[in-house]
């Protein structure tokens, strides 16, 4: 059964002993960030602060922030079922003859069903506030000490596609300005970025953006996954929950909204208007650098009557967005392999920030097989951005990151299976020379060939034989020594 909204998300967190309440006051300039960075990491619930400092709407923060809520976000027992979900659906692109054209009939309905709704009004109608209104009264979080100011970290912002109409639905940051104008963080290599650069090109002063902030937790979470352009993230929320997301139109523009949204802030930027945003203690753990990005003029805010403002932290990992992040690499593999079908497994490890490491299984058929790999995953999508990949073989376990450094280690001799490329870097990289201009690094830890030049035997790795392992394992207990898995 689908969320109808967050605070059935919240009730079911609840219900399963997934959320604490916290009824005195906090104050979000910090001390939010402070609960929430203990709680991720030491395996805390999500938090609901009741009280915060200098807001009548509570906070809600962490909701993602573990394997078991993602979980619970989704609605299955483990993320695997999405992905094989997503496999299903794949398969039965291309079927076989009448009976599997049959077969993927109903499937086909289904897939219709998932289409988002337009629908003529909704709980974020409840109050409309086209003049008297301010961010100020909202708990909008200052994260950090050296952070620029107070930032929106987990809204739904909306924009359209001026050539094509269609929709994006992007997670940008906004930094709170004054009462009614925040930044616009949308990063170069964004769809949101994208639709700003064709309006200003086609030579429109303005463009109109929608903010949601708070929503069935499939509706927030798709906002994040890194679809192509013009791939309807409505729609693939409305997969994800296994019911259509019901969208509203805005009081100020023909912009549609989750009519279940908590808060919906309309508005519009000045197009040219540039103004310097962050610094932000940022996903990576460090402070990312002030930049000039667009600004966002407040129109209207649309919202419930008792609205609950969901947030996050980034900070350095593991933070909620890992799981986040963590999720996403076993959603999309099916996808991956898909165009990659080599590809086993695919691991981003917490500390490398998803872009800065992804450690690749393949089935190895041709010499520089692993070469083909990175450069495909330098060329797919938002991994592009990945500026260490290392190749392994099939038989390596790339979730276990101890066995990939050890194999990886032992397998490479540097200058030969090391490749540096240049290519688009995510903006938030602040080593490379230049913004969003940097190098990658690619691995080749995978067994050499003779067909690629490597003529010396390739040794096997020491494995005790199955026999004495078995009669140790008798002779263990016999010896009465503490139980140790082979
Ligand atoms: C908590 C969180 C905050 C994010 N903040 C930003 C941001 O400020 N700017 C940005 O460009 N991407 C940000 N992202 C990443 C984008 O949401 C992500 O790349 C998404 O796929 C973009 O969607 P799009 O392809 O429709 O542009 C953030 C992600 C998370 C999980
Ligand atoms: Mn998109």
């Amino acid at each position: 059964m689908a969320y109808s909204d967050l605070r059935d998300f919240i009730a079911a967190l609840e219900k399963h002993k997934e959320l604490k309440r916290i009824s005195f006051e906090v104050d979000p300039v910090l001390e939010i960030t402070e609960f929430a960075d203990r709680a991720v990491k030491n395996g805390g619930p999500a938090l609901l602060f009741e009280k915060p400092k200098g807001s009548k709407v509570p906070v809600l923060i962490n909701s993602f922030a573990s394997r078991r809520r993602m979980e619970l976000a989704l609605e299955v027992d483990s993320v695997e079922k999405v992905a094989r979900r997503i496999s299903e659906y794949l398969e039965l692109r291309m079927p076989e003859g009448l009976i599997g054209k049959l077969k993927m009939l109903p499937m086909l309905a289904e897939v219709g069903a998932f289409f988002p709704k337009t629908v003529s009004s909704g709980p974020c109608k409840e109050i409309i506030r086209r003049d008297n209104f301010s961010l100020d009264e909202y708990p909008i979080l200052k994260c950090w000490p050296g952070d620029a100011g107070r930032f929106i970290t987990l809204p739904m912002v909306f924009s359209k596609n001026p050539d094509t109409g269609k929709r994006n639905c992007g997670c940008y940051r906004l930094q709170v300005f004054d009462g009614r104008t925040t930044g616009m963080h949308w990063q170069t290599h964004k769809q949101g970025a994208e639709h700003h650069r064709r309006m200003r090109k086609e030579g429109k002063s303005r463009m109109d953006v929608a903010v949601a902030i708070g929503a069935d937790p499939a509706t927030m979470y798709s906002a994040i996954l890194p679809l192509p352009p013009d791939l309807d993230e409505m729609m693939i929320a409305g997969f994800l929950r296994g019911k259509p997301v019901e969208m509203v139109k805005c009081e100020t523009s023909d912009l549609e909204v989750p009519a279940n949204a908590e808060i919906v802030l309309e508005g519009y930027l000045e197009l040219g208007e540039q103004r310097r945003e962050g610094p932000f203690g940022d996903h990576t753990g460090f402070y990312s650098l002030a930049d000039d990005y667009p600004v966002f003029h407040l129109a209207c805010i649309t919202q419930r009557k008792h609205p609950i403002y969901a947030t996050t932290i980034v900070g350095p990992p593991p933070m909620e967005d890992f799981y986040m992040g963590q999720a996403i690499e076993r959603i999309f593999l099916p996808l991956m392999r898909l165009q990659l079908p080599e590809i086993r497994d695919i691991h981003m490890p917490a500390e490398g920030i998803f872009h800065n490491l992804i450690l690749v299984s393949i089935r190895k058929s041709y010499p520089l097989h692993a070469r083909k790999v990175m450069h495909a995953i330098w060329g797919l999508g938002q991994a592009m951005f990945s500026k260490v990949i290392v190749v392994v073989d099939e038989d390596v376990d790339v979730q276990n990151v101890s066995e990939v450094a050890w194999k990886a280690l032992n397998n490479i001799d540097p200058e030969r299976d090391i490749q540096f490329v240049l290519g688009p870097v995510d903006s938030l990289d602040h080593s490379s020379r230049l913004p969003n201009y940097g190098s990658k690094m690619g691995i080749d830890a995978t067994r050499k060939w003779k067909e690629e030049g490597f003529t010396r035997p390739w040794p096997d790795v020491i494995r005790m034989s199955e026999d004495v392992k078995q009669r140790v394992a008798e002779l263990w207990k016999k010896a009465g020594l503490p139980d140790a898995p082979p």
